[in-house]
């Protein structure tokens, strides 16, 4: 099947669906026979990046790695999905400029902290409003919302299969497919 390979980065808060949407995704471009892999904390942060935190420097790190570790898929022609909240304008900046411009596209997975904490699918919020959890983004660590993203995807007000389909129409009309 004939596809340019490419990197999404999906960004967002944590509960904003980032994880849901990046497998819905990965499932949605295999019925389409587009081979990706979905890089998110489950796979990253217990294996390669065990050894980092949440402090601004080792999520600097957590970003640059898993720039890298995406580099390498995108290099072996397949898609990525790299899901993590990436709540910095200046690390997100450093991963988009390792690519080439075509090869990669930041989405921004747009839910407003009140809808998150709401969901609060793990009860991080809650745990983190205790002082449970320093340095939780939204809380009490800076999420920066993406000045120039390559697309939004708003989870407050679209179904999973909503944002799915934007998602393959926003790659077919940038022509991934
Ligand atoms: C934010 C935290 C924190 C703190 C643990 N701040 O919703 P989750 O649980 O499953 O996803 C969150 C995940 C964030 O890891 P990332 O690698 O995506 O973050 S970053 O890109 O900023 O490096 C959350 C959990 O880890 N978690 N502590 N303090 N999220």
């Amino acid at each position: 099947n004939q596809h340019r390979s490419c990197a999404l980065w999906l960004t967002g808060l944590s509960g904003s669906g980032k994880s849901t949407l990046a497998f819905a995704l990965e499932k949605a471009l295999f019925a389409r026979k587009v081979s990706s892999y979905v890089l998110d904390g489950d796979n990253i942060r217990h294996g390669l990046n065990q050894d980092l935190g949440f402090s601004p420097e080792d999520r600097k790190e957590n970003i640059r790695r898993i720039g890298e570790v995406s580099k390498l898929f995108v290099d072996a022609g397949l898609f990525v999905i790299a899901a993590f909240i990436s709540p910095n304008e200046k690390d997100r900046e450093m991963v988009r400029e390792m690519f080439e411009p075509e090869d990669f596209l930041e989405i921004y997975i747009k839910c407003s902290l009140e809808e998150c904490e709401r969901r609060d699918p793990k009860g991080l919020y809650r745990k983190a409003r205790e002082g449970k959890i320093p340095n939780f983004t939204g809380i009490s660590a800076q999420y920066d919302v993406p000045a120039h993203p390559h697309i939004v995807i708003d989870t407050e007000h679209l179904t999973i299969e909503a944002s799915i389909a934007l998602l393959l129409e926003q790659l077919e009309s940038r022509h991934y497919f």
